[in-house]
């Protein structure tokens, strides 16, 4: 018999100072969450919600991808899988610098996305928790 099971995704904003990606991984981590993946259109409207809900989207919020591996290669680090939904904002990815290699939401580039350094100190960031 297969058992029914109940998903329940939570999403949890992370107002931290000088917030770098590793930092933010870690953060994530030892709460039993990992950083934010989203997979779908309607995944990122729920991380722009969340974002919107208590924090400024105006400001960079580092969510959980990365070309680190491979430049231009998303890789979801919580989900270790190949990001194949993208919604950057237009003239991103740059890699400006030739350093960036993690991504955040918000800024100028409102619920899209924007290809940061690893270093970058953003607003916050967003963890996802899912309860099986
Ligand atoms: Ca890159
Ligand atoms: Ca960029």
């Amino acid at each position: 018999m297969k058992m029914m099971t109940l998903k329940c995704l939570c999403l949890v904003l992370c107002l931290a100072l000088f917030a770098t990606d590793a930092y933010a991984y870690q953060q994530c981590r030892l709460f039993g969450g990992h950083l934010a993946s989203i997979e779908s259109e309607e995944e990122n409207a729920r991380v722009a919600a969340a974002i919107n809900a208590v924090g400024d989207i105006t400001k960079d919020w580092i969510i959980g991808g990365s070309d680190l591996g491979r430049e231009g290669n998303y890789i979801w680090v919580g989900l270790n899988k190949k990001a194949t939904y993208l919604n950057f904002n237009a003239g991103e990815p740059n890699n400006n610098g030739g350093s960036e290699n993690c991504l955040a939401m918000g800024s100028a580039a409102g619920s899209k996305w924007n290809d940061i350094p690893c270093n970058y100190k953003g607003a916050g960031f967003v963890c996802a928790f899912i309860y099986l």
